[in-house]
């Protein structure tokens, strides 16, 4: 490294040694280590804007190695970002502060995107690539034109989802993805060969991407490897061999520096080695400078382009026009009112909302299961960006860490199918969506023991329940066409919550047969039968069961019990509700009752104790899913009974 860059590096170095010495926790080894990198990728290469984070066409830099979340901290305040000021620094890892841990995504910040789960950040950047290209394709090369650069580390190499969503940018030739691996064979456990033997230029020769290899300290080889990258014709892979915790005399090159504060002792040993002579936080005013002049540059460079090109492609979803075809659906639906899977139901609404330009489809590989292909949809192929539906391959974890990077980029919305049993693996990425606040739906079909001979493998139970639990993400389970449209709508219109909307294989009788002027799911949970005058049992239920608490209803009305059924196909919604709507729902009976194919813990907090639930606690069968449904005794006859008894 020439001096200039040595010690523009050391800034990095010595605010991230010092930083995690104060929170007295965090993560010193990787950004010492990937100071020198980032450093040339700062000043060299990357297309930012430090005072409107937000420019459409800035590269995107993803810190998937999250962890060592001091090194992007750094580089946003040396470069001029308002949104991270050295107080802000100083407070690492404590409450409220922007540093926090591991980067948390905030709009307008240059922090794009949450990481700290290895890996997810390598399927966010494909994401965020894969958004590039296709709105390139609508707006033209002028406008959108950018890369992606993702720092990934010997962890997120192994994890699971960095083999799919590689795997799945070199097919589709996402050339504009370079990834920096931080090639320092060290990981939490020590080395890394403890643990793999991978070939990693191997690996990604095989994925279809371009492989280089430099020395991760050495400017020269840095910088060259990122010129060729900028004209590869392929994804490409930097590997940069570095030395964890560089510069440390007794723990560089060790675990011992990956994650846990250098000491006292040893940063002295560090300043004296590295020839640091500033306090802990001071940055010499030369070096400051130079970085501030970087960050001027690169929002100079910024400001042309954006003069030149305004960037104007808003989402109209919510266009009248798009309004109108809906409700002449459902109108059209209620005229023969045939039973219908709710899968079914969801193309229909597809088949409309397929012509909205921002709305991006896709499954893992159950394309035909999920319904989410119509015939309009146009694929995504490799190098042809053109469409809208993305074939993710049987990656059902990468598909969702993709779809957060499409989200992340700017306007698009992206949905995404396969079986509800396999949101579990899902989650991970669905769970930083909802902390990220991302519009993203996922169609989980097949939802229940009501999908039959596949069996307890295929069949969810807990799948609900775990969903359900994640703050700010909405379960939608609707009960027949009407619904589903209605959940569809606000999972479009959910501007800042990722929606589920879970639905049937089989098909289910219609329960909302007419009155359709207001979107009655939009309150999560609504009545929807009402036998009698005076009655006495509250039916809650969801999605398929709803029309046989229907059944239920009027059976026990012929023998003179009177009751309501609620349909609720959203329970976060519900919960969002006044008290006065909660308690006209919920307290007009003393006994209330839930229905639903599903374990049942989570229906007690509106049924109470002494309500009863319906539903399975233990895993499914494989048979014809009508004798399933009667060996859970989830029928008419069975639930009457059980319900007189208890009166
Ligand atoms: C999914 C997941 N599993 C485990 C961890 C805990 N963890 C944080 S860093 C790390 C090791 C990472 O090693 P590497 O990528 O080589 O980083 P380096 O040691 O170079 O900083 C682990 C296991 C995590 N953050 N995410």
């Amino acid at each position: 490294m020439s001096k200039q860059y040595r010690e523009l590096a050391n800034c990095i170095r010595f605010l991230s040694i010092d930083a995690v010495q104060k929170a007295k926790s965090g993560h010193p080894g990787m950004p010492m280590g990937m100071a020198d990198v980032a450093t040339v990728l700062f000043k060299d290469f990357l297309k930012f804007n430090p005072k409107n984070p937000n420019w459409i066409n800035r590269d995107r830099f993803v810190l998937s190695a999250g962890h060592g979340s001091m090194l992007l901290y750094s580089l946003l305040y040396l470069t001029g970002y308002k949104s991270i000021s050295l107080e802000d620094i100083k407070n690492f890892r404590q409450l409220n502060s922007i540093c926090a841990g591991h980067p948390e995504y905030h709009p307008n910040s240059g922090i794009e995107t949450t990481t700290g789960p290895l890996g997810q950040g390598i399927s966010n950047a494909v994401g965020l690539a894969l958004a590039e290209e296709i709105l390139k394709k609508k707006v033209g090369k002028k406008i959108i034109n950018h890369k992606t650069y993702v720092l990934v580390g010997d962890g997120c190499l192994m994890e699971g989802i960095s083999h799919e969503a590689l795997s799945l940018a070199g097919h589709l030739k996402l050339k504009n993805i370079i990834l920096l691996f931080d090639n320092n064979s060290i990981s939490i456990d020590g080395p890394t060969n403890l643990a793999v033997s991978d070939d990693h230029k191997k690996r990604f020769d095989s994925y279809g991407w371009n492989f280089l290899s430099v020395n991760g300290h050495n400017q020269k080889e840095i910088f060259k490897a990122l010129k060729k990258a900028q004209k590869s014709n392929k994804p490409i892979a930097i590997s940069c061999k570095t030395t964890i915790g560089y510069g440390s005399p007794n723990k560089g090159g060790k675990a011992s520096s990956h994650g846990s504060p250098l000491g006292e002792d040893e940063i002295k040993l560090v300043r004296k080695k590295l020839n640091w002579k500033h306090n802990p936080f001071e940055i010499p005013k030369n070096l400051f400078d130079t970085w501030r002049k970087i960050g001027e540059k690169a929002y100079q460079n910024a400001k042309k382009h954006e003069a030149r090109y305004k960037y104007n492609y808003s989402n109209n979803s919510t266009t009248k026009s798009f309004y109108n075809l809906i409700h002449k659906a459902k109108e059209d639906y209620l005229k023969d009112l045939k039973p219908l899977a709710t899968r079914k139901s969801s193309e229909m609404f597809l088949d409309i909302a397929s012509t909205l330009p921002n709305l991006i489809g896709g499954s893992a590989d159950l394309a035909g299961s999920n319904n989410t292909k119509t015939k309009k949809h146009k694929i995504i192929k490799p190098g042809d960006f053109s469409g809208n539906y993305i074939h993710y391959g049987v990656r059902e974890h990468a598909m969702c860490g993709i779809m957060n990077g499409l989200s992340l980029h700017s306007n698009l919305i992206p949905y995404g199918g396969t079986f509800l049993i396999f949101s579990d693996y899902c989650k991970p990425s669905m769970r930083l969506a909802a902390m990220m606040k991302q519009r993203v739906i996922y169609i989980f079909t097949h939802d229940s023991i009501g999908l039959g001979e596949d069996g307890p493998t295929h069949q969810p139970i807990e799948q609900l329940t775990s969903l359900r639990s994640i703050p700010n993400l909405n379960v939608f389970r609707p009960a027949d066409m009407i619904e589903t449209f209605e959940c569809w709508q606000l999972a479009l219109e959910s501007k800042n919550t990722p929606s589920v909307i879970a639905l049937t294989r089989q098909s289910v009788n219609p329960v909302r047969k007419k009155d359709i002027s207001k979107n009655t799911s939009s309150v999560g949970a609504y009545e929807i039968l009402r036998t009698g005058n005076n009655i006495k049992i509250t039916i809650l239920s969801s999605g398929s069961e709803t029309s046989l608490a229907c059944d239920v209803s009027h059976k026990l009305a012929t023998e003179n019990i009177y009751s309501k059924v609620v349909s609720m196909p959203c329970q976060e919604l519900f919960d969002q509700q006044s008290k006065n709507y909660k308690k006209e729902i919920l307290n007009e009976t003393d006994l209330i009752v839930s229905i639903e194919a599903s374990e049942t813990g989570y229906w007690k907090k509106y049924t109470g104790q002494n309500g009863l639930n319906f539903g399975i606690n233990n895993f499914g069968k494989s048979a014809p899913y009508k004798e399933i449904y009667n060996h859970f005794n989830l029928n008419v006859e069975s639930i009457v009974n059980k319900i007189k008894k208890k009166l």
